[in-house]
């Protein structure tokens, strides 16, 4: 009868640590996704955005000047941030992309409870 009981304690600690273990991952991957959408601040708005990577002021976002991105992130998203395609992205659409991107976050953020 011992031998069950060390068992089920056992099995009890590895249940905890297992969950405490998932709880971090998930805590990991809404952190995450917080710091690659929010952080640098330049990219959280479209006037940060601007002021960082408008080349030729004209207050549009060229995808030569988004290549400029050092951290890849408006290279990779450049297509989804350009709603109509035209190789531009402007306020509305950057504004509408933030939009959904915290959405998602706060989606995430209700999943993990
Ligand atoms: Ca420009
Ligand atoms: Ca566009």
């Amino acid at each position: 009868m011992k031998n069950v009981s060390l068992f089920k304690v056992s099995a009890l600690v590895i249940t905890i640590a297992f969950a405490s273990s998932f709880v971090k991952a998930e805590d990991k991957i809404t952190e995450k996704a917080q710091s690659t959408l929010t952080k640098p601040a330049k990219l959280s708005s479209f006037s940060g955005l601007i002021a960082a990577f408008d080349q030729d002021k004209n207050g549009i976002l060229s995808q030569n000047e988004a290549a400029a991105d050092q951290n890849h992130l408006l290279n990779v998203e450049f297509n989804k941030i350009d709603a109509n395609q035209d190789k531009q992205i402007d306020e509305a659409e950057f504004n509408n992309y933030l939009e959904e991107v915290n959405g998602k976050i706060t989606d995430l953020a209700k999943s993990t409870g």
